[in-house]
């Protein structure tokens, strides 16, 4: 049995690319392991936020985790900021990280590209995604291609963390599905599809409805040729919308191809809604459940409770290695 983590930010609805890249394998993931799943609510404010908005995005993805089918029975399901530990144990991984390595972070990059201003929390935002995994003795991460860049650095400030004070750290290992790791955006699809994308049109939410799912996938852009054939360089639009089938669908890719020879993108993009709808719909259905439910509060407060022992324990830990506070008896 492992420790498993990972987090999402309540920075928008969740996306199919969310769901394809990182929620799909918590559901498997949770039968046989000690999962811990987070709603980080402190990673989103590190670009701005309505207030409002965000109190009911932090709700809403707590309803969808559990309508995804995370089980609290089997995991510990909480919000971020109801944890102290993890600001505190993000402040003392930022003392240990470089200034330098996190200006290479690509995230950093792009989400500060062309921005007036930029908080500081934006380049400091990967220590706190450390102190996170760190917490919980972490072994494994279930993220999408883009995360690798973070875990990777979340190992580098664990050794050095263990070299410099005490080895109480455990190195965490990301896991990157093999299909899907990188569902790219509808109306540009050599972009990551991103919940946090202005453009409506470019993202599929688990919460639209079937005629938006329909009219997002009728105009995602594809190409000319009218072929439905995989190559992510020359028709990237087209392989984007056969990783979603393939995924949805646990279909490889070639019997697809094969299925919508001589067939036009009319067709099958038509038979793409459809799978999506059908795929979406108990999804929704348990989230009109969970949302209004006081279910959902207690099994926050409980998730909370449980991390916030789990946190302690390894942020008192981490205290005492860099000298922090008094010496405990
Ligand atoms: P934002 O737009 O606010 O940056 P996001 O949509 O990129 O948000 P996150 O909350 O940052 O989503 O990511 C949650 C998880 O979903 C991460 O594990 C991330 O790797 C994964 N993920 C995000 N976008 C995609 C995508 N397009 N394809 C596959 N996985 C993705
Ligand atoms: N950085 C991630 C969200 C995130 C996360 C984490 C993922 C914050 N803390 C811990 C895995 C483990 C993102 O932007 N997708």
């Amino acid at each position: 049995m492992k420790t498993i983590f990972s987090g999402i930010q309540p920075s928008g609805s969740v996306t199919l690319g969310n769901y394809i890249g990182a929620m799909k394998q918590f559901i498997e993931l949770q039968e046989d392991n000690n999962c811990y799943f987070c709603i980080v609510d402190q990673h989103s404010i590190t670009v701005p936020q309505d207030r409002l908005e965000l109190r009911k995005n932090i709700r809403s993805l707590a309803a969808l985790y559990l309508a995804i089918g995370i089980d609290p029975s089997k995991s510990t399901l909480f919000i971020q900021s109801e944890v102290p530990a993890h600001a505190q144990a993000g402040w003392m991984l930022q003392c240990v990280a470089y200034i330098g390595e996190l200006e290479r972070m690509t995230q950093y990059k792009d989400k500060s590209a062309g921005k007036e201003a930029v908080s500081a929390g934006l380049l400091t935002y990967p220590p706190l995604m450390a102190a996170d995994i760190l917490l919980y003795n972490t072994d494994v991460v279930p993220v999408g291609e883009d995360q690798k860049q973070h875990i990777e650095l979340t190992r580098d400030l664990a050794e050095r963390f263990n070299k410099k004070f005490n080895d109480i750290l455990t190195i965490p290992e990301p896991r990157i599905p093999k299909d899907g790791a990188r569902i790219m955006s509808l109306t540009e699809p050599t972009k990551k599809m991103s919940k946090s994308d202005p453009n409506v049109k470019s993202y599929i939410t688990l919460l639209d409805d079937p005629k938006q799912i329909e009219k997002k996938i009728k105009s995602a852009v594809t190409d000319s040729d009218g072929i439905v054939e995989y190559n992510r360089t020359e028709k990237p639009g087209v392989s984007n919308l056969l990783s979603i089938y393939s995924v949805i669908t646990n279909q490889p890719i070639e019997k697809i191809v094969d299925n919508y020879k001589g067939k036009g993108y009319g067709e099958f993009k038509a038979d793409l809604a459809e799978v999506v709808v059908n795929a979406l719909k108990p999804i929704q259905d348990k989230y009109n459940y969970y949302i209004n439910s006081e279910e959902l509060d207690r099994i926050l407060d409980l998730g909370a409770e449980k991390a916030n022992v789990v946190a302690g324990k390894t942020l008192k830990k981490m205290e005492t290695a860099m000298g922090l506070g008094r010496k405990r008896r």
